[in-house]
């Protein structure tokens, strides 16, 4: 059955952040430890600063994550390229998936939005640059309830913006943690395993695996 709406995911699920390692290559051989560590410590980040009750932006924690994953391999950063690596995150590529996806699910009249953790104008310049944005009825940040995925209130701004139950909502991600997320909270979710990953052993199970967005919509 095809969702009346289908809610994305942003980073690893549309768009490639794999894409940051030649700039980092440049400046090191590790560089693809280095974005895998980026990004890990960008959403370990996200999670402690929603446990700690102290909401700092998604800009400025990937700031800090690279801060770390640059110490950690041993590699200066002078201000320029730190400020071009930071904003390289908003022109992230699409993977080659996505645009056939959203086709294909607008021409079925389902609705599309994104749920990101980055801040609405990251997503705007994102979405943008990728040359998705034709496709979506809502851009949906976690900044207007200052508090991060897997928080239950961020996935309920999609319930608030288009009025379906929990149950009519299709949710979307690459990231393990995050179909658990929206799981958990009742969403129909697709787990799309891009990484050829084991599936999560805690929390709840995502209703369905895919291994790219070709599969959408599926049963
Ligand atoms: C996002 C991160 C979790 O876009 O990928 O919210």
């Amino acid at each position: 059955v095809t969702s009346q709406l289908y809610v994305f995911d942003l980073y690893g699920t549309l768009v490639d952040y794999n894409s940051l390692r030649p700039q980092i290559y440049l400046l090191t051989p590790n560089a693809s430890s280095l974005v895998d560590l980026w990004r890990l410590k960008q959403l370990q980040y996200s999670f402690m600063s929603s446990m700690m009750g102290r909401y700092v932006d998604f800009d400025e924690l990937t700031a800090h994550a690279l801060d770390y994953a640059a110490a950690q391999y041993g590699v200066q950063l002078d201000a320029d390229s730190r400020e071009r690596l930071i904003d390289a995150w908003s022109q992230l590529p699409p993977y080659p998936d996505v645009r056939p996806a959203l086709e294909k699910l607008r021409a079925l009249g389902a609705k599309l939005a994104v749920l990101s953790n980055g801040t609405p104008p990251a997503l705007a310049r994102t979405v943008t640059a990728a040359g998705l944005d034709g496709y979506f009825d809502a851009l949906l940040s976690v900044d207007s309830v200052k508090a991060y995925k897997p928080r239950p209130e961020v996935y309920h701004l999609a319930v608030e913006r288009f009025g379906l139950s929990r149950g009519e909502i299709g949710f979307v991600s690459s990231n393990g943690w995050d179909a658990v997320g929206a799981a958990e909270f009742g969403f129909d979710v697709t787990w799309c395993n891009r990484n050829r990953l084991p599936a999560e052993t805690f929390g709840a199970r995502p209703a369905r695996t895919i291994a790219t967005l070709a599969e959408l919509p599926a049963d």
